[in-house]
């Protein structure tokens, strides 16, 4: 695929298209000071000045021009809760409001996608990110209504199939653009890999998984939808992952059992935290081993990845004190796998 040199004026600075006219996402030109501090509503010599005092990170040029990644803009924004005066300049078309979810942000995201407007769509998810919010929070808060309230078209509306594909889209392009922004984790960093199993043709939860998994400072995979839980297994190897989350949307036959007993038997062996979600998991639960972690939301797994990155961020010759067993908290510790929280 060729892209086409320079950011597209339609489409924003990030959004490049190709010669057939297709969005791709590429890493966007970096910002110059003027630009950012217009999109901010700030002045140029604040941004200098931010830049100078090592606030946001930055680039010089051959000519000693600094040059702002829009990642490093974004990580600002985020960190100092910072609203964009000009959003569009930073490939926000016109959101409606910026901050944490709240249900206008549901409302306007749902007729965005219904009136197949991927740009404020976009807008709107992108949004929620550069301001704070949480990829778990845009996940459970604001994906997930807003879906179901569009998997409900299809009942009375023979579009229904149509719109639901194209609301995928713009809400993986969208996360695309934010994985872009979320910084690379650290050299050592705990291995995650995650997937929807078998059968499972959904998109959108392995890839807020995965993300989520990122922002709290996990390395690895998103295997994506339709993954043989055997291709799981061999992912946790090659990766050596510390963690393994796996989205069941689908509803899970018994016989499907054997292959699960089989993913968590290795998962165990190997120190590795399984980690089952989804709209569909009441179909599995009662069935999985106690070694294996089942939890309802985004923000339980980002409380459970958290855990585990700062286990392994502990330093080896002081191992941890054992804490006292908690019927709410998840507790995870690499090697010493327990399950404090399940779903009945
Ligand atoms: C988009 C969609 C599709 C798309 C999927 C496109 C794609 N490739 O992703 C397509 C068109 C393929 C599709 C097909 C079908 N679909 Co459909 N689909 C949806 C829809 C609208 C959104 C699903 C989604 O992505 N939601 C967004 C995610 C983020 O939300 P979530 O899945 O709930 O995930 C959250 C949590 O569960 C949790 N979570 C999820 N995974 C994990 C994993 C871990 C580790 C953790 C910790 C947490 C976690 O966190 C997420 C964020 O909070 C839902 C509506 C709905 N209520 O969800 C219907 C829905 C699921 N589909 C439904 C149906 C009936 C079908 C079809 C049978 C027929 C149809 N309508 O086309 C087929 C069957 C497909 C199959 N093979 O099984 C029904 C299911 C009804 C039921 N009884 O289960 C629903 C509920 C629509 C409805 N109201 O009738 N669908």
């Amino acid at each position: 695929m060729t892209i086409l040199p320079g950011p597209n004026p339609v489409v924003g600075p990030g959004f490049f298209l190709d010669q057939k006219g297709t969005e791709a996402i590429v890493e966007p030109t970096p910002l110059s000071t003027r630009q950012l501090a217009e999109a901010l509503g700030v002045s140029e010599s604040s941004v200098k000045r931010w830049v100078d005092e090592g606030e946001i990170a930055a680039t010089r040029t051959a000519g000693g021009h600094r040059r702002i990644p829009v990642s490093a803009a974004v990580g600002f924004m985020r960190s100092h809760r910072v609203r964009p005066a000009k959003p569009h300049l930073l490939n926000l078309a016109e959101p409606p409001a910026l901050g944490e979810v709240d249900a206008g942000s549901c409302d306007a995201l749902k007729k965005a996608l219904l009136a197949n407007d991927g740009a404020i769509a976009r807008g709107i998810i992108c949004g929620r990110f550069m301001t704070g919010a949480p990829i778990a929070s845009i996940g459970d808060n604001l994906l997930r209504p807003v879906l179901e309230g569009i998997g409900e078209i299809w009942r009375h509306d023979a579009l229904g199939i149509l719109i639901e594909h194209r609301a995928v889209q713009s809400c993986i392009q969208a996360l695309s653009q934010i994985s872009a922004w979320i910084p690379e984790p650290a050299p050592g960093a705990p291995a995650a890999v995650v997937a929807a199993g078998p059968a499972d043709p959904y998109l959108l939860p392995p890839l807020l998984a995965f993300l989520t998994l990122k922002e709290c400072g996990m390395s690895g995979s998103n295997l994506g939808a339709l993954t043989p839980l055997s291709t799981l297994e061999l992912a946790i190897g090659q990766y050596d992952a510390a963690l393994c989350a796996v989205s069941v949307s689908v509803p899970q036959d018994p016989k499907t059992m054997p292959a699960w007993n089989t993913l968590q038997a290795l998962a165990v062996k190997r120190g590795c935290a399984l980690v089952v979600g989804g709209r569909c998991l009441a179909t599995l639960a009662s069935r999985l081993a106690p070694t294996t972690q089942a939890v309802g939301t985004m923000a339980e797994l980002a409380a459970f990845a958290k855990g585990l990155v700062e286990g392994a961020q502990r330093p080896r010759a002081k191992p941890a004190r054992q804490k006292k067993k908690s019927s709410s908290i998840l507790q995870p510790s690499r090697g010493a796998f327990r399950r404090v929280r399940g779903v009945s």
